[in-house]
């Protein structure tokens, strides 16, 4: 529950805005029971090992198979997923804000299946694969994959998610979309993300430096708690639908 006062001004500035970004971590994916990779305490470990050494351009070619056991264990599990009331109620806000951009750590495509069409993905997309032989790319919703690891249909070399591993660059293109996004907003809400990973971590911290107002929505509290203008403890599902332009803000 949040106070009366501060249920009040997020009314209002939802009222207000015209310019809204959303930014997502795995959080908004976990009621829809996609495990997170820190939230609850326990860093997702997988066969012992920790997601930031698996999910590496070291790990994809030292030991693909074990790479791509984990990548088909996060497909079965996403693709038997439902976007969830969170996802539901950003893409209801598309059609209540001039302006809604919706900036996703997540490789899930919940947002997608939940109807949001302004989406930037910064670490890519599950469903996509790519040949680094012969640069084919292309998507694939195959569940369960065919074989592990999977070739590619054209050259046969084996492919790789099209997500940023850790220590890969997030596209150019789509992060200074993101920049740019985050520096025109009026309202940043920044919803299941424990806002350890760089570079999307520093979005919250441009949106304040742009005197955007920023809400955080998160059972615990975060990096970005010391910064944002609300947080607000609890889970996305309950809460975001509570919010909207039409001015029931708050929980
Ligand atoms: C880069 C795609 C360099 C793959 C992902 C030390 C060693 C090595 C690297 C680094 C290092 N220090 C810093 C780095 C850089 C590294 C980084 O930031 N590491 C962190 C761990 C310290 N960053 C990178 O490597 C990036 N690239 O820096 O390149 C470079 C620079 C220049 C030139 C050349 C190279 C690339 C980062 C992208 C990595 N790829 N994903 C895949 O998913 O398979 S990141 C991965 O973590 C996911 O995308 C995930 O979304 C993301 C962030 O995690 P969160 O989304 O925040 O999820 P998390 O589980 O952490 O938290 C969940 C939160 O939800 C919790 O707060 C929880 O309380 C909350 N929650 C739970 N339930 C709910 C909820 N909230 C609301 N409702 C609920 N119901
Ligand atoms: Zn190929």
């Amino acid at each position: 529950m949040i106070c009366e006062r501060v249920a009040e001004e997020l009314k209002e500035r939802f009222r207000e805005a015209r310019a809204v970004v959303v930014l997502t971590g795995a959080g908004i994916s976990a009621e829809s029971g996609v495990p997170t990779f820190r939230g609850g305490g326990g860093a997702t470990v997988w066969r012992g090992m920790p997601v930031e050494k698996i999910a590496t351009p070291e790990m994809w070619r030292a030991d693909p198979v074990t790479f791509w056991q984990w990548y088909a264990y996060r497909r079965e599990v996403i693709e038997r997923a439902e976007p969830n009331a969170a996802h539901r109620a950003i893409a209801a806000w598309e059609r209540q804000f001039e302006r809604l951009t919706v900036i996703t750590q997540n490789v899930d495509g919940l947002h997608q299946r939940a109807g949001s069409r302004k989406i930037l993905e910064l670490h890519g997309s599950l469903w996509r694969v790519r040949c680094l032989q012969c640069g084919l790319n292309m998507e694939d919703r195959r569940v369960p994959l065919p074989e592990i690891p999977p070739r590619c249909p054209s050259c046969g070399g084996i492919l790789r998610p099209d997500v940023v591993l850790f220590g890969e660059v997030v596209p150019e293109t789509v992060f200074s979309r993101a920049v740019a996004a985050t520096a025109e907003c009026e309202l940043f809400l920044v919803v299941g993300t424990s806002a350890v990973v760089y570079p999307a971590a520093v979005l919250p911290v441009l949106a304040k430096q742009h005197r955007a107002f920023v809400i955080e929505v998160n059972p615990e509290t975060t990096p970005v708690t010391g910064i944002a203008d609300v947080t607000i403890l609890g889970r996305a599902g309950e809460i975001l639908p509570h919010f909207s332009p039409e001015g029931h803000g708050g929980g």
